[in-house]
């Protein structure tokens, strides 16, 4: 018998060289502990409701009656729900044609992608147009169209942060086309420097790349950093120089633990730019209801919103989302529900302020604990989390862990961070999933675990690492003595 199509030998080059760390080798060995026994914390994805987070009450009340539309006439719905909960129950059922079990429009909803444009006029004090926003099944999926439709082969680049999510890495393979890197400058608070930028492309073009799109994280993932106006103005002018399509993902919008620099948006900076940036530079922005104090990752909701796309490339978009048919049904009233939050006098209204203030109140503590803990430990230097999920140490392994490393046949920071996975339970990410400087060492954690277990994961991480430190150091001076 020939060789099949899906032997592995056979398979497209493009599925197989694809790399996703979050879930990759780490992950697995984790899992594997956990079926023999051991306690692991996983802190390898940024998955609020899996470390214990409570989802909010009243979202959940919405979904739940519009699970289950027979309860809406039970009169004993009045005595279990809130009016506020029945009321927005009925609100989205009104808008869809059959309720939750029905296929919607492969864009959503377009009551929702009218929420969804009344948020951002709100936040960005522009208007938005719901006909250039689709809802999508998480960011990732949009993310992922956008970089069907930009990306033909080879040839074609998107500037891609260093340190990035693996979304980006592992997406730009699978589509065959090319990463070009720009480098975050560790030192400086993992800012981006548009030098760097020119540098990346210049590069890139000198290999016979097409550059044609770059990707902001903002805030970062993995590296936590708030992009300022002044950054973002002088990315929007780099993109309109080099003719890029700007993506924004800006998925940590809510999960700000700084003052100084709030959340601003891509669209807001270039509406606020003016003519010729706001009428020319195109914008995809991506955003979620996984993350902020929502946290909601297994609901998969998500929009991406178009800024200067042309009409005939949106009808393309379309065609392409009508493949899938529709987006979840449940998730994109998860969406409705963030992007038009509860009012002061509605009945719900203390509960769900209190419920989201309690949740990032505690991230913003936990941001600290997490960074102070990391930069009291040898050999460990560790930049503030000013927004996102994630801590982003980098680690000073000595040249005798880097031996040793090499002889275990693994990458340096994958073998920290599997004696770290092995003595302590605590699942991380080594920063090579991320990309990182050559010879520069990392590893992620969220800082998602419940407040009061932090001080006794971050004594056991400080633990672990004393011993590692003064098994490879204590090796390097001897034997250099
Ligand atoms: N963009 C960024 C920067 C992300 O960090 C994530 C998820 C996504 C997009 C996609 O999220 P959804 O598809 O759920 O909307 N972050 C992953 C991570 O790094 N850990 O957990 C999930």
């Amino acid at each position: 018998m020939g060789i099949k199509a899906l032997d592995y030998e056979t398979l497209n080059e493009n599925v197989k060289k694809v790399q996703y760390a979050v879930r990759g080798e780490l992950y697995l060995r984790a899992s594997e502990l956990q079926k023999e026994g051991k306690k692991i914390i996983f802190t390898n994805v940024g998955n609020p409701h899996a470390l214990g987070q409570k989802p909010l009450t009243f979202p959940r009340q919405v979904v739940a009656l519009c699970q289950a539309p027979f309860l809406l006439d039970d009169p004993i719905v009045g005595l279990i729900f809130p009016a506020d909960a029945i009321a927005r129950a009925k609100h989205y059922l009104s808008m869809t044609s059959g309720g939750l079990g029905a296929y919607s429009d492969s864009r959503g909803l377009p009551g929702i992608r009218k929420e969804v444009a009344e948020f951002i006029k709100r936040r960005d004090g522009y208007p938005s147009d719901p006909e250039l926003i689709f809802l999508t099944d998480g960011a990732s999926k949009g993310v992922m169209q956008i970089l069907n439709c930009i990306i033909r082969g080879q040839g074609d680049g998107v500037l891609v942060p260093v340190p990035q999510y693996p979304l980006y890495s592992a997406t730009i393979s699978l589509f065959g086309g090319s990463l070009v890197p720009y480098y975050l400058e560790e030192t400086a608070n993992w800012g981006l420097d548009v030098n760097n930028l020119r540098q990346s492309v210049a590069e890139a073009r000198f290999k016979g790349i097409t550059v044609r799109a770059m990707v902001i994280i903002n805030p970062g993932n993995p590296t936590g950093q708030c992009l300022s106006e002044a950054n973002l103005r002088e990315i929007l002018n780099f993109c309109y120089q080099e003719n890029l399509v700007l993506l924004g993902d800006e998925v940590y919008q809510q999960n700000i633990y700084q003052d100084e620099r709030p959340f601003i948006s891509a669209r807001k900076v270039m509406m606020d730019m003016g003519p010729p940036i706001s009428k020319e530079v195109q914008l995809v922005s991506f955003h979620t209801v996984s993350k902020g104090y929502w946290g909601e990752c297994g609901q998969r909701g998500g929009y991406f919103e178009m800024t200067n796309i042309p009409p005939q490339t949106v009808d393309e978009i379309y065609k392409i989302a009508s493949i899938s048919l529709s987006p979840n049904v449940p998730a994109q009233i998860f969406m409705g529900l963030m992007v038009n939050p509860l009012k002061p006098g509605d009945i719900s209204y203390e509960q769900y302020v209190r419920e989201s203030k309690g949740i990032l109140e505690s991230l913003r503590r936990r941001a600290r604990i997490m960074t102070d803990g990391f930069n009291s430990c040898k050999n460990v230097v560790c930049n503030f989390t000013e927004g996102a999920m994630y801590s982003f140490p980098q680690i000073r392994l000595p040249p005798k862990a880097i031996e040793a490393a090499e002889k275990a046949e693994k990458v340096p920071d994958v073998f920290y961070c599997l004696k770290l996975l092995e003595a302590t339970g605590i699942s991380t990410v080594p920063g090579s999933g991320f990309g990182q400087k050559e010879g520069v060492f990392h590893l992620r954690t969220t800082i998602l675990p419940a407040e009061e277990d932090m001080p006794e994961i971050m004594s056991s991480f400080k633990k672990f690492n004393d011993q590692f430190m003064e098994q490879y150091e204590d090796n390097w001076s001897h034997s250099r003595m």
